[in-house]
């Protein structure tokens, strides 16, 4: 499949690229596996359970993935039997980008006050722990220049109506971010954030009153105009290139500026 890109082709070439987080079509994790395999690198995906193999294998397959494995980043074993294999393979990461991020339904609405002590525990393991796992099992395959990359909100900044304990998880992973990338700088590994507008997503259908978001993001931002998905995956591109050789530890915004707004 071809994908049009602001990269040259062979601007990754030999790359290797480990996507964690593919759902289907419409997800973030697609859209930056479609720019880093556009700019020449190559990919292995992860899935999550039988339903979503079926989504998952045929896009891999798309653009030629060299290993599509399951991996639930609830499970230290299997996230350790996903990074033998990718190891076997690869012998090298270039890349991680994790794109995963779940609570209760539940807890997506409603009071934050009544949050359970399981759902606080179960948000915080998916959507900012599977991070640091992630990067512990990528430190000892990823040479100097090599970039790590996560996917977070703004609501981990601001109370988001409805947002709730995913926002307190968000604020962990970009916490989790900087401490990773201090302690993999070492090695000269980078770490960084993406924080995304609203898009619709599988994670976002069934999220209460989410058109109304993605409405507000096209009235009240300064650039009034929805962000897309592939928009991601061009920064996400970008900070993986040499071109952001000395950035790490941040938090990029990609929401037509709505985090400015008062
Ligand atoms: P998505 O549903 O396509 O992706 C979420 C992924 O998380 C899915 O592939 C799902 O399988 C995976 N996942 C959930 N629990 C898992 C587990 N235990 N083990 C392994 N994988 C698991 O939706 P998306 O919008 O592409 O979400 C990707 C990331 O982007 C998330 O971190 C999300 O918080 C973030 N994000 C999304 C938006 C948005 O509006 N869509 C905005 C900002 C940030
Ligand atoms: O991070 C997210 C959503 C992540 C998410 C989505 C779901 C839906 C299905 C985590 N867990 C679940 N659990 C499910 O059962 N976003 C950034 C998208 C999002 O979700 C919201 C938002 C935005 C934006 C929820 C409330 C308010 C705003």
């Amino acid at each position: 499949m071809n994908h049009q890109s602001i990269f040259n082709p062979t601007l990754l070439a030999g790359k290797k690229a480990l996507i964690i987080g593919v759902a289907n079509e419409r997800s973030l994790a697609w859209a930056i596996a479609k720019q880093l395999h556009a700019a020449g690198a190559e990919l292995a995906f992860n899935f999550l359970g039988d339903a979503l193999e079926r989504r998952v294998r045929p896009l891999a397959e798309s653009v030629n993935a060299a290993l599509i494995e399951p991996c639930d980043v609830a499970s230290d074993e299997q996230i350790d039997q996903f990074f033998s294999k990718v190891s076997a393979k690869w012998g090298k990461i270039d890349f991680l980008i994790h794109s995963v991020a779940f609570a209760n339904r539940e807890d997506l609405e409603g009071r934050f006050v009544n949050t359970s002590r399981e759902g606080f525990k179960l948000a915080m393991d998916i959507s900012a722990y599977s991070l640091v796992a992630c990067a512990k099992r990528a430190e000892p395959l990823m040479a100097p220049g090599s970039s790590i990359l996560t996917l977070t909100y703004h609501g981990s900044q601001v109370v988001v109506p409805n947002y709730n304990v995913m926002g307190v998880a968000k604020a962990a992973l970009e916490a989790s971010m900087r401490y990773l990338a201090y302690d993999l700088g070492e090695k000269k590994i980078r770490v960084n954030a993406i924080s995304a507008g609203p898009v619709k997503t599988l994670a976002a259908a069934g999220i209460r009153n989410f058109r109304g978001m993605l409405h507000a993001v096209g009235e009240k931002t300064p650039l009034k105009e929805n962000i897309t998905a592939d928009e991601v995956g061009a920064m996400a591109a970008f900070l993986c290139t040499d071109a952001a050789a000395h950035v790490t530890g941040s938090t990029f915004y990609l929401d037509s500026g709505a985090h400015i707004m008062g």
